[in-house]
């Protein structure tokens, strides 16, 4: 990898691109390859084959991905794999065709089962049934992990995957219906503090445990595993860091100062109740994440509620 490296960044406006752009930006890499999804419909194989002819990247972070919380893997079920297989396919796929020498396809802790052991092994993925809930998502990032695996097999190709557990950070989605838990939770205790609202609902019993880790370590790790991982096997990505649900609304409240109270709406579903990646592989390689869950969430609430903060 040099600083000169044309380095394509699929998915460069949501969440990860965007913090694997910065990162590489601080570091000195200046050649990268950037296109929204209006000038590159990543599920168009035409169009992507066209660009990598023209475009030839020798290294590409594949961050493009349809994501979205609990509610909306749950409902928007045939796009989560539609769209998540196309872009896989099709940006992969050309990657081998024209000569892409380093590929990173990112994944998600979700490819593990249900009821796997915690915490969670890169040998457990396809020992059991997945949850339900995100099972397309989850379906489509195990495509992923094969074709990297598969072209590596086939072609020789060095594609290699990373598995981050569930994230946060700047450019989050704050959309209450498709958002994740943590801004989910941060935009509703900020919103009910400035309208005096006496009470924020949680989904689910507030028992299941995440572990949530910031972007900026997550883009960390990823720069790291392109200049010195080339093996088969994917790579877990985690903080080590795990709270339950209730733990993590409660944290949240005191940093958006919300003074009224919590209300755990049963109604809406938990999830998988434990998802703690083992990131003992990645460790030993002599990476570790660097952000706690506090200073990380402080650091997104000043960044996304700043302009709401200053009209409070
Ligand atoms: O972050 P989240 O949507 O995704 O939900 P998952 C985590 C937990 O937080 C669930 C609870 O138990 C939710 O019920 N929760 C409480 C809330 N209040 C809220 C709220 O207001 N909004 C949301 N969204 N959740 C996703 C997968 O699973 O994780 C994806 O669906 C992906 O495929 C992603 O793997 C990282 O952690 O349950």
């Amino acid at each position: 990898m040099q600083f000169d490296s044309r380095i394509y960044i699929a998915g460069h406006r949501g969440m990860v691109g965007s913090a694997i752009v910065r990162k590489l930006k601080s570091e000195g890499y200046h050649n990268l390859i950037l296109r929204t999804s209006d000038e590159l419909d990543l599920r168009n194989q035409d169009q992507v084959q066209e660009f990598f002819k023209r475009e030839k990247p020798e290294l590409v972070f594949l961050a493009a991905a349809k994501v979205g919380g609990i509610l909306a893997n749950n409902t928007y079920r045939a796009d989560f794999l539609y769209d998540n297989l196309m872009i896989e396919a099709n940006v992969i796929h050309a990657a081998y065709r024209y000569g892409v020498t380093k590929l990173l396809f990112l994944g998600s802790s979700c490819i593990y089962p249900k009821n796997a052991p915690q915490p969670l092994k890169e040998e457990y993925l396809l020992t059991a049934p997945l949850e339900s809930t995100n099972e397309p998502y989850a379906i489509a990032k195990i495509a992923g992990i094969k074709l990297c695996e598969s072209y590596r097999r086939q072609y020789g190709c060095n594609f290699i995957s990373a598995m981050p557990t569930n994230l946060y950070g700047p450019n989050d989605n704050y959309d209450l219906q498709n958002a994740h838990v943590l801004p989910a939770l941060m935009r509703k205790m900020h919103e009910a503090r400035v309208s005096g609202a006496t009470q924020v609902e949680i989904w689910g019993s507030g028992r299941p445990l995440r572990e949530f880790m910031h972007v900026d370590d997550l883009a960390d790790a990823l720069l790291f595993l392109m200049k010195h991982y080339d093996d088969e096997l994917f790579v877990n990505v985690g903080s080590g860091e795990e709270v339950s649900i209730a733990e993590l609304a409660s944290l949240i409240k005191g940093i958006v100062g919300f003074e009224g109270e919590l209300v755990f709406n049963t109604e809406k579903p938990d999830g998988t109740m434990r998802k703690l990646m083992d990131s003992t592989r990645l460790a030993s390689m002599g990476w570790k994440a660097g952000i706690s869950l506090t200073a990380g969430i402080e650091n997104v609430y000043r960044y996304h509620f700043s302009v709401l903060n200053s009209v409070d």
